[in-house]
């Protein structure tokens, strides 16, 4: 329990509720929010309330207030989590890592950024030129990334449209030597460049602007006013030169950076491209903007036209080109841009890495080198209407959730092996059957997707619902129409239904086809290669091969998906997690806001409940002996204020013994176990009454009255 922390905050630990109702521990979390208390515990997980409101808490006193304290010693906070992932690295030499969910909005990007400023605060005590630069490149890296994989959406002005998951390495005196960056899936896999953002144009100098024959309206652009709306952050001058800066630094070269605002404004001017007719020939209406692209992409105008309106194909030995409808242009068109922001942006991540890998490290010489990995990833979507992007995420919650129970509980069990103490089962609901649901081989719905993709002639997104409706009709946790005829919240050809661990999401199948084959023609890829700029040249290595040459089919996006959440899992799996859960109180962005409804069915899904009743079927509590002591050793007689036993163990039996709590406590090899919150809370109290009489007779002794 923490020090410092009335009730009338509510409790600081949800494990110390007096029963596990999703009531009591609503009014907690909502009790806690209206006072200010954003975070709480479940044992070593952190329940975090956005509060979108400066908070006084992250600054270098409360950094100090928390450096190698112990979890329970103060106010629930990610510093403490940090702190934790951090000790058991150093400690025990572990690699750790911290797992951060929740819904967009909910205050994960911001949740790891005060979890890297902590741990850039707290190492580096002699401060060594070497990790001061390898923080500075991890802090900056950051900004970079942000500005290119964030953007303004209707849930959050600074919506990360990707996963990261960034290592930090760190050398065998706990300071930090490298780190690498994993990014999962960019933009949500759809939109159209969505994820541009304005700064350029907002905060580019002019002459800059001139060079890349980019306007300083930015409602010039069609990819930027998506929905008549500007997408932009509130501060797009100072961003723009925060970034170039941060590039700066980083290592990018002045090509490297020039290359980048090239494809930017590419970006915006491909936006601009319309298509008509002219008889059966099908033509671009604004052609000068294909003169800029072809400056700007350092090649002829004329292929950039052609690979815009044409499609090399092979047939048999013939290579033919085959004219774009206006339709399969502006498809063209669309896929071309957003290509070009991924490619760039997985480039981007590519050189920060370069530039943070451990470089000289010899572990035979320095010691094994640790790792604390940090996931912000999205957390589950249910959307009115839900489609590929949110299958993809939700499966990817799944994943974690499964992980999460296997850790938890396994962790539980280790530790009690460790200690000598016996351990009964707990049930628990395991999320298995719907993983296998989604991603095994053959029978998965993926493999159904992928199936469908490599059909040969027309498929269609229902021809992919009637696959699934014949091979997973008998699947406890799907269902569509077809199966279910009388639901009518389903529609016909084109719904299905998936009962997830988080609850029922319906999905349309529409776009799933198109989405998953996310095909770029191989056109654009040869135009690209072909430049005469190295570094775009660089980005687009597959663009060397020739038509006939292109015989692998590329792989899918849900096989690319899948792949990398079984990686990430697997990398998860063999750290000791640490989980910040997010909720999001309100959808209109107010720190006074708690909406019940909203704030319920975000605790549902993240299995936070469930998460309660695993930490209290076990033990609530486990501490140390001496640590035990130093914290209780004053409510009794035998241990205050030095105890004459044999060892520390022996003190703290008799200290329970005393107080009557033998029943609930177990005595494992170096810690002593507590199984009800409330025997903590008697100790507690008990403590505080102590305190409270210690300080009253010092003061008195003060005052000279004794
Ligand atoms: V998304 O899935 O990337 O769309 P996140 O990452 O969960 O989302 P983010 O961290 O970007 O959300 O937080 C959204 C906004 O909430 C921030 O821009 C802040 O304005 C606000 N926020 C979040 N956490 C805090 C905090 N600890 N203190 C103050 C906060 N404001
Ligand atoms: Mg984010």
């Amino acid at each position: 329990m923490a020090e410092h922390e009335s009730l009338e905050f509510g409790k600081a630990d949800f494990v110390l509720l007096d029963s596990v109702s999703l009531e009591e521990f609503m009014a907690n979390l909502k009790l806690r929010f209206e006072k200010g208390r954003i975070y709480t515990y479940i044992g070593e997980v952190v329940v975090s309330v956005n509060p979108y409101r400066a908070m006084n808490i992250y600054g270098r006193d409360t950094i100090e207030q928390y450096k190698g304290r112990e979890l329970y010693e103060r106010p629930p906070h990610l510093f403490a989590i940090a702190d934790a992932a951090y000790k058991a690295m150093k400690r025990r030499n572990k690699d750790t890592c911290i797992v951060i969910s929740g819904e967009s909005g909910a205050g994960k990007t911001e949740a790891s950024k005060y979890i890297m400023q902590y741990i850039a605060a707290i190492t580096n005590p002699g401060q060594r030129a070497e990790v001061e630069r390898v923080k500075n490149m991890l802090l900056k890296s950051n900004c970079v990334l942000e500005a290119f994989g964030n953007a303004k959406t209707n849930r959050n002005d600074n919506s990360s449209r990707f996963g990261k998951y960034m290592d930090i390495n760190f050398d065998f005196k706990g300071d930090p030597i490298g780190g690498h960056i994993n990014n999962y899936l960019l933009e949500k896999v759809g939109g159209t460049g969505g994820a541009v953002r304005s700064p350029m144009v907002k905060g580019g100098s002019e002459s800059l602007l001139r060079s890349l024959h980019v306007s300083k309206d930015p409602t010039a652009y069609s990819y930027i006013k998506v929905g008549g709306q500007v997408k932009s952050s509130i501060n797009d001058g100072a961003d723009f030169k925060a970034v170039a800066d941060a590039m700066k630094v980083i290592g990018f070269t002045p090509d490297e950076i020039q290359t980048v605002y090239k494809v930017l404004a590419t970006i915006l001017h491909l936006g601009n491209l319309t298509f008509g007719v002219d008889g059966d020939t099908t033509l671009i209406e604004n052609s000068k903007v294909v003169a800029v692209i072809g400056v700007l992409l350092a090649t002829k105008e004329e292929n950039v036209g052609k690979a815009l309106l044409y499609r090399t194909v092979a047939t048999g030995r013939d290579v033919i080109d085959k004219q774009h409808t206006t339709q399969e242009a502006s498809y063209g068109r669309d896929a071309l841009a957003k290509a070009m922001y991924e490619r760039m942006f997985c480039w981007i991540v590519g050189r920060i890495n370069d530039v943070i890998e451990v470089k000289n490290y010899d572990a035979k010489v320095h010691g094994k080198n640790t790792v604390i990995g940090v996931l912000d990833i999205y957390g589950f979507e249910i959307f009115q209407n839900n489609s590929f992007e949110q299958f993809c995420i939700n499966y990817c919650n799944e994943k974690l959730q499964q992980l999460f129970i296997q850790l938890v509980l396994r962790q539980e069990q280790e530790e009690y092996q460790r200690e000598g103490i016996p351990w009964k089962h707990i049930d628990y609901f395991n999320n298995q059957i719907i993983v296998d649901l989604v991603e095994l081989q053959h029978k998965g719905i993926f493999s159904v997707l992928d199936e469908a993709c490599m059909t040969v002639g027309k498929v269609t997104d229902e021809v992919f619902l009637q696959g699934l409706n014949s091979k997973l009709a008998k699947h406890a946790h799907y269902t569509s129409r077809k199966l279910s005829p009388t639901d009518k919240s389903l529609e016909f050809d084109r719904d299905f239904r998936i009962r997830h661990y988080a609850g029922d999401v319906v999905y349309s199948v529409v776009g799933f086809i198109d989405k998953n084959k996310d095909t770029l023609f191989q056109d654009f890829k040869r135009l690209l290669y072909n430049s005469s700029n190295p570094v775009l040249k660089m980005m687009w290595p597959e663009g060397k091969l020739s038509i006939t040459e292109v015989t692998k089919r590329p792989l899918t996006a849900a096989t690319l998906f899948k792949n990398s959440m079984i990686a990430l899992v697997e990398n998860l799996a063999c750290k000791e997690p640490y989980y910040v859960r997010c909720i999001k109180p309100n959808d209109v962005k107010s720190p006074l806001l708690f909406e019940y409804e909203r704030c319920r069915h975000q605790v549902e899904y993240l299995g936070l409940l469930e998460n309660v009743r695993v930490r209290r079927a076990g033990f609530a509590n486990r501490q140390e002996y001496p640590r035990f002591l130093q914290r209780y050793k004053m409510i009794s007689e035998f241990t205050w204020p030095n105890h004459d036993l044999p060892s520390d163990k022996e003190a703290v039996k008799r200290l329970v013994q005393g107080c009557g709590f033998e029943h609930d406590v177990a005595y494992g090899k170096t810690k002593v176990f507590v199984r009800t919150p409330r025997t903590l809370f008697c100790l507690e109290e008990q403590r505080d009454e102590m305190v409270g009489r210690i300080v009253l007779f010092l003061q008195k002794v003060w005052r000279g009255t004794i």
